[in-house]
């Protein structure tokens, strides 16, 4: 059963731990096999990763890079409402995230002086997708579709062979649409740290993003700094604020939307009405047996899911902001109220037709989102996540002669007198 408790300002601080502990993704174990792999990657490139490949996963593809007319075979087996699906749903991610997109900005000052900022999007963006069940199309488009908008000229992607030894079509598919560039079959740490390093045909990164198992997340991990890296994503959390308003069936649907995810995922419910949270418990074991991964489902909710009852809204909020959920959806009368006081939630949800799953596929903003805890200070993935920005500043010879004696005191109160006399010699200072 779903735990349930009473918030009393400790029982449900408690299972904050609880679940920040469930999250650490690390193992020191796999820090040295990662390592080596790096190492081998970065010296001998294309044979060292082809070894891997065929250590990992079987046998290596004889060409690791897709050709376009493959890429197009492989839509060919899709199915045509869903390659309409992707293709709508990369629309509304698009225009959702092209809202985002920052102007470079130059300024003046009456006083000869202009600066400025110049934004521009990283030249080389590696996207990694898993293998297995968790290839989603959904993460392909959330990833690439921000980047292409943000102006980045390449997109690599690099995924795992199924196991007969092909690319996943949906995956391919979604690259497509979202405008990917070129793509490799290629997975695990060796296809992290090939982006990181570049090799005979894999080109070198700026950033590596996208989710992947402990060894892939190990690498990226080993590699920032090489290379840029996102966020690494923890198992999925969904936290719902409801008042007596909403719908107990519409509730449990939700809470085990995220559930399903991964048996460490996390669904909560903090509700100031008592007849509501029995009722969603009902519903949840009700709706559970109908689906195909009750069992992640069971586990999931059985161990890091729990329905609290709370004083009052407030209290709710208060724990909302400190949990910081990855998803956090209002099911109140009035959700619009609680926006401003939300303070940490990746993505927020507002009112009883806003369930989380359309945000991960088809609304817009981005699903890749912070997890256990780290929206207090990490943001969704955006096309801020794949620009760099560089300032500039241009003075005139009055400018600078105004400005001179106070940079040169500064200057020379730290001690840097060649930084002083950069100043001096253009004005004949002593
Ligand atoms: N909810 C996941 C993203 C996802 N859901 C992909 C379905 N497909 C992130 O926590
Ligand atoms: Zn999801």
């Amino acid at each position: 059963m779903i735990t349930t408790v009473v918030a009393d300002g400790k029982n449900e601080y408690e299972f904050i731990d609880l679940l920040k502990k469930r999250a650490q993704n690390s193992d020191k174990n796999v820090v040295p096999i990662v390592s080596e792999i790096i190492e081998n990657v970065a010296e001998n490139g294309d044979k060292a990763v082809k070894e891997y490949t065929v250590k990992f996963d079987g046998k290596a593809p004889e060409k690791v890079e897709i050709t376009s007319d493959e890429i197009d075979s492989l839509i060919e087996k899709c199915d045509k409402d869903y390659l309409e699906t992707i293709k709508k749903a990369a629309a509304n991610i698009a225009d959702f995230h092209k809202r985002q997109v920052q102007q470079s900005w130059l300024t003046t000052k009456n006083n000869g002086v202009m600066m400025g900022q110049r934004i521009r999007g990283l030249k080389r963006v590696g996207i990694y997708v898993p293998g297995g069940t968790a290839a989603y199309p959904s993460s392909v488009l959330m990833n690439a579709v921000p980047a292409k908008i943000a102006g980045v000229e390449k997109i690599i992607m690099c995924t795992p062979p199924q196991k007969d030894g092909t690319p996943n079509p949906n995956i391919i598919a979604a690259a497509k649409v979202a405008g990917v560039d070129r793509i490799f079959l290629m997975g695990g740490a060796q296809a992290v740290a090939a982006l990181a390093y570049g090799t005979e045909s894999v080109p070198k990164v700026d950033k590596i993003v996208g989710p992947g198992n402990i060894f892939v997340a190990t690498a990226k991990k080993l590699l920032y700094g090489t290379v840029d890296i996102d966020m690494i994503a923890g198992p999925s959390e969904i936290l719902i604020i409801a008042d007596k308003s909403a719908n107990p069936k519409f509730l449990a649907a939700d809470l085990m939307s995220q559930a399903e995810h991964d048996r460490l995922a996390s669904a909560i419910l903090l509700t100031d009405c008592e007849e509501l949270a029995k009722e969603t418990e009902t519903e949840l074991e009700k709706q559970m047996t109908a689906l195909s991964r009750k069992d992640i489902i069971r586990s999931s909710v059985d161990n890091f899911g729990a329905v609290i009852v709370c004083s009052d809204m407030s209290q709710a909020i208060e724990f909302a902001n400190e949990l910081a959920p990855e998803h956090l959806e209002v099911c109140c009368e009035n959700p619009m109220e609680y926006v401003g006081k939300l303070d940490n939630a990746g993505s927020v949800f507002l009112g009883n037709y806003s369930p989380e799953p359309l945000g991960d596929y088809f609304a817009g903003p981005n699903h890749v989102l912070p997890t256990s805890g780290t929206a207090r200070f990490f943001s969704p993935l955006s096309v801020d996540s794949f620009v760099k920005k560089s300032s500039f500043i241009y003075y005139t010879e009055d400018a600078l002669r105004k400005d001179a004696e106070d940079v040169v005191r500064f200057a020379e109160t730290e001690g840097l007198t060649a930084h002083a006399n950069s100043i001096k010699v253009r004005f004949d200072m002593k």
